[in-house]
């Protein structure tokens, strides 16, 4: 991960991360696959991994943290159905 935001704090971050992934892979929170599409596909990776600790992107970890959880349910949930000309960005 870079610190590709350049707000010039130096440091990897969440703002970094969504730049990642909304402004150069197009995509948006929610989708652990990185199709472009927010499905259920996206939603058994989330749920299998739930609770757990150490768990990533592809897992369904979205808010840079170190645990999956509702938090990151929520974000799945919002755009749920969505593809990416229709992600409404991340929040
Ligand atoms: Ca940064
Ligand atoms: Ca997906
Ligand atoms: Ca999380």
């Amino acid at each position: 991960m870079f610190n590709v935001a350049g707000q010039g704090d130096n440091t990897p971050d969440e703002a970094d991360f969504d730049l990642l992934i909304t402004d150069i892979l197009g995509s948006a929170r929610g989708d652990t696959d990185l199709n472009h599409l927010n499905n259920f596909s996206d939603f058994v990776a989330l749920s299998t991994n739930f609770n757990q600790t150490n768990s990533g992107w592809k897992e369904g970890n979205f808010t840079m943290d170190n645990v999956l959880n509702f938090e990151d349910f929520v974000e799945l949930a919002n755009r749920f159905g969505q593809t990416s000309t229709t992600f409404t960005g991340c929040s």
